[in-house]
């Protein structure tokens, strides 16, 4: 049955992108739920605001970041780690978002060996122009076997892709709206980050950029 002209099943995702071993990038995934996955960003950030974070060595971080799931990311002058209350309002996170968990699950799936990827932990991170994210390995969640889906929205940024080691010249990769990317297995614990987001207004997000990180912490 068509609705018409808009009709979002006509949109047609332009397909994989093998990044390398464990990493594959699906242009345009989401962009069939660019709109409901904003929506359900502003419904999360009522309950749980977006706020910068600190770092254990004292950092304000240039990313606003939440969360929703049983599980949230969280840092503070004690350390990085998951925990299952905002330490804001000390309320249990947001629930994810029906959407947001099938949309991960579909795009795992998608990229090939991972089936039934179920994630408990959705860190929602907001980008103004200048913010970014220095390169850094995800260690705190308990099983590396497990991979994490991410979820672009808004203004596009370069995304950083090293090695295992830190050291080197990271791989620049374009991410913009839509773009789901897949990391597992040998990508898994590999060094990442995002270049200053340049300025710009996107129609959905305005001058701002929405990263969607799905995991499973616990
Ligand atoms: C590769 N976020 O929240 S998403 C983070 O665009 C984070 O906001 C970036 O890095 C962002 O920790 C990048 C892509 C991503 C996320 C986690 C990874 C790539 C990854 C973990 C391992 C390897
Ligand atoms: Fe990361």
């Amino acid at each position: 049955m068509s609705t018409g002209l808009f009709e979002v099943a006509e949109e047609v995702p332009r397909g994989l992108e093998p990044l390398g071993p464990g990493a594959t990038v699906l242009r345009g995934f989401a962009t069939p739920y660019e709109v409901a996955l904003l929506a359900s960003v502003q419904d999360v950030t009522t309950h749980a605001a977006l706020r910068h974070m600190v770092t254990p060595g004292g950092f304000r971080m240039s990313v606003a970041m939440t969360n929703c799931g049983t599980a949230g990311w969280i840092t503070d002058r004690r350390g990085y780690r998951y925990g299952a209350r905002d330490p804001e309002s000390d309320a249990p996170w947001p629930a994810m978002p029906p959407l947001f968990a099938a949309l991960a699950a579909r795009a795992a799936a998608a990229a090939a060996g991972f089936a039934g990827y179920a994630p408990d932990s959705c860190l929602i991170n907001r980008y103004e122009p200048g913010a970014r994210l220095t390169l850094h390995q995800d260690r705190n969640e308990r099983d590396f076997a497990q991979p994490i889906v991410s979820v672009s929205l808004g203004l596009s940024a370069t995304f950083l892709w090293g090695g295992l080691k830190r050291a080197g010249r990271p791989r620049r990769i374009p991410l913009a709206s839509g773009d789901v990317v897949v990391w597992g297995g040998p990508a898994r614990l590999v060094f990442h980050g995002v270049d200053p987001l340049p300025d710009g207004t996107d129609p959905l997000t305005g001058r701002a950029r929405l990263n969607l990180t799905f995991r499973k912490a616990l």
